[in-house]
């Protein structure tokens, strides 16, 4: 390892995040924060930065952008690599490790806490007996519901399978083992499905300070579908998701996948020169959202800037930058 390189431990999970096989917000944040105390472990004991703090600060800043530019679009993610390198202190290697280990061990901390404390504030939304419809796969979502279930109310769900990579099953599994009946459905019967259901319950890979939610591809429509049919929809974002980029006017950028995870190859050959577009995620305007559940209790979408200005001030550091 050079002073700047990545451990393999950081790569992995590079690697892990871009690839999908690690995934969901705030799984990925904290895979990333776990990583930054990795690399600390490692820039402590290579050659190049075990004796020089300045070396080991550089390692710690050029790990943070590898894991950054790994997906785009869930805040969270540079959220977390913030949280760790703002508590990176001390003029020793051994004081800066042990503030970064320390500080990611806090963060994964907090971060499980937040979802449990904000799973009580979305399971007091829902009554006993209600059907909820789910999209996508949100442990933020799933949080609201199991504590729910754990309230003693009786929830059943109808689960979208969420094309193209079909996360609904995920979660159609994981209420399964919570006890909650499921049915899944394809993404298109949906509407069909409102007028059976209670409340839309979905998460949020970031949140823009207009009260935008930015979450998998289908929530918009979702959403609109919802306010239609008169279905109250939630996003459950724990704080992590509020992107403070947002307060100073820029927007977020959507994910673009591969076209091989819409249609196959082979398929696609057979049918001759068409363009194949996959967006990972859509935005919802505040006006089709009736709640963001957050650990800090739950808020009309267009009133959320406010609590970013409280968490964020007025924009957000780039800790990881070259200074
Ligand atoms: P939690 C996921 O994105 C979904 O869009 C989900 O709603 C969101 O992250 C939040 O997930 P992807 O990584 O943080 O599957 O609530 O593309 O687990």
């Amino acid at each position: 390892m050079t002073d700047t390189e990545p451990s393999p431990a950081v790569s992995e999970t590079a690697e892990s995040i871009a690839t999908m096989e690690i995934r969901g917000a705030a799984t990925i944040a904290s895979a990333a924060a776990e990583a930054l105390a990795d690399q600390a472990e490692a820039a402590a004991e290579a050659d190049a930065t075990a004796g020089d703090p300045e070396a080991f600060r550089a390692s710690l800043r050029a790990a943070a952008r590898t894991l950054r530019e790994t997906r785009p679009t869930a805040v969270s993610l540079p959220n977390a690599l913030r949280y760790v390198l703002q508590r990176m202190e001390g003029d020793s290697v051994d004081r800066l490790r042990r503030s970064v280990v320390d500080a990611s061990e806090a963060f994964v901390e907090q971060l499980d806490r937040a979802q449990e404390d904000l799973g009580q504030v979305g399971a007091n939304r829902l009554a006993d007996g209600d059907t909820v419809m789910t999209h996508c796969h949100s442990t933020d979502a799933l949080a609201c519901i199991e504590a729910a279930v754990e309230q003693g109310k009786s929830i059943s769900a109808v689960v979208k399978e969420t094309r193209p990579r079909q996360q609904g099953h995920i979660t159609a599994e994981q209420l399964r083992d919570a006890g909650v009946p499921v049915t899944l459905i394809v993404d298109s019967a949906a509407r069909r499905y409102l007028d059976e259901v209670d409340h839309v319950v979905v998460g949020a890979d970031s949140i823009a300070a207009d009260g935008g939610v930015i979450n998998k591809i289908g929530t918009s429509g979702l959403a609109v579908n919802a306010r239609e049919r008169g279905v109250p929809i939630m996003t459950a974002a724990q704080t992590i998701k509020l992107h403070p980029e947002t307060l100073t006017g820029h927007t977020v950028e959507i994910e673009m996948r591969d076209e091989a995870e819409v249609i196959d190859p082979e398929a696609r050959e057979a049918i001759g020169q068409i363009d194949v577009e996959n967006p990972a995620f859509d935005v919802t305007p505040p006006r089709y959202m009736d709640a963001i559940v957050t650990e800090q209790g739950q808020f009309p979408p267009e009133s959320i800037v406010t609590l970013m200005r409280e968490l964020f001030g007025e924009g957000a550091a780039e800790p990881w930058a070259e200074p």
